[in-house]
């Protein structure tokens, strides 16, 4: 019943013929899995939008065979559950839960309080409201999916230099309100209303080897040190890890900079891992080799360091990720489209799929890890 219903949902005859395949031979070629046998969690964000795209049971099937833990992309975003004053939209979110409990997949919510892309009646609130609103919502939502979701990030995006405020600090309603303690005050509440729950404090641009990275790296650790001197319950870092084919990176020196992260007691998970091809090769073929290279180059390095216990791509096809919509949206009729993923538009494994397998093969297993 169970293989035949799987078969159905998958609607291929890959899905046939690996539900024919012995238990362990199917599941060791998933990554899921090779990360699991090293003791790391392995996931990518998830949209339930696109399970109603015609390509939705293939998405879905994907997931189910290669992901251990779905990020939501989308459903846990103020825009998505709060789009007015006086609603909240939980169906986006409940729909994922049904997907993940189909497929007994872990959960991490991306994510409570971000100061950007909120809807326009946040960015009208006054201080006292919007703190208002930093308490209900955490609570609200960690009250709801507490016994779901273990991981969260509770502050996405804190640093946004651009900004030119003090510690690099990003802008908008929760600082305004709160100052740089909306921060540790978000990961108390949290921590408050469902202890247990892994608490993250999620940063973008810290990978490469410029000056933005310089000073993202730099603003990060400076305000991680003042969040764990006044005592804020912080689990872990994460890294969205957004490659960049058109900046430098030296990933031997970034790991060297996440060993010093963790060095402080943080765990730490890569959150977002994709590769921006803009700047690689036109040919699909010499494109997929070169960011296949990215990926084996960057986690062969960072994968090196015992405490990243997670390691999530930001989606797991080339057409549902965001570089995609975005180039859609800005250049509808041209011709090259982005290729930053593991798996192509007609979810065949690319190269990428290779590397990112071999560089899990390779890395040392996590303390505490049950090799199988
Ligand atoms: O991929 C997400 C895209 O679909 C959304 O429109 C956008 C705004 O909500 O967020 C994108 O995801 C971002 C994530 O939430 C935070 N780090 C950067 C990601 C890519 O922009």
């Amino acid at each position: 019943m169970e293989a035949t219903r799987r078969a159905v949902l998958v609607g291929g005859a890959a899905a046939i013929a690996a539900a024919a395949l012995p238990a362990r031979a199917q599941s060791i070629t998933s990554l899921g899995a090779k990360a699991a046998a090293k003791g790391l969690t392995f996931g990518a964000s998830f949209s339930v939008a696109e399970l109603d795209q015609s390509y939705g049971p293939a998405y879905g099937a994907m997931y189910a065979r290669e992901a251990r833990v779905l990020t939501s992309e989308l459903e846990f975003k103020m825009g998505v559950l709060r789009p007015t004053a006086d609603a909240i939209d939980f169906a986006p979110a409940d729909r994922l839960m049904a997907f993940a409990d189909t497929h007994r997949l872990g959960l991490r919510g991306h994510t409570l309080i971000w100061n950007d892309y909120l809807p326009d009646w946040i960015h009208a609130l006054g201080p006292r409201e919007a703190e208002d609103l930093l308490e209900a919502h955490i609570v609200t939502v960690l009250e709801r999916y507490k016994d779901r979701v273990g991981s969260w990030d509770v502050v996405n995006e804190p640093i946004g230099p651009w900004d030119r405020l003090p510690g690099n600090l990003r802008k908008g309603p929760f600082l305004t309100a709160l100052g740089e303690d909306y921060i540790a005050r978000s990961f108390e509440i949290a921590r408050r209303t469902a202890p247990g729950l892994e608490l993250v404090l999620n940063e973008a641009q810290t990978e490469s080897d410029d000056e933005n990275g310089a000073t993202f790296r730099s603003s990060l650790f400076g305000l991680v040190q003042r969040l764990q001197d006044k005592g804020a319950p912080i689990d872990a870092i994460g890294l969205q890890c957004h490659i960049d084919s058109a900046r430098p990176y030296d990933f031997a020196k970034f790991a060297a900079w996440v060993q010093s992260l963790a060095d402080l007691g943080f765990r730490i998970l890569l959150t977002e891992l994709d590769v921006n091809d803009r700047a690689l090769p036109g040919d699909a073929a010499e494109r997929d080799a070169a960011v296949a290279k990215i990926y084996r180059g960057f986690l062969s390095e960072v994968l090196q360091v015992k405490a990243v216990s997670t390691l999530t791509l930001w989606q797991m096809a080339d057409h549902t990720s965001w570089l995609y919509y975005d180039a859609v949206q800005k250049t509808p009729r041209a011709l090259r489209r982005p290729r930053p993923l593991i798996y192509d538009s007609g979810f065949r494994r690319k190269r990428a799929w290779d590397a990112v397998a071999e560089a899990l093969d390779a890395m040392p297993a996590r303390d505490g890890a049950k090799i199988r």
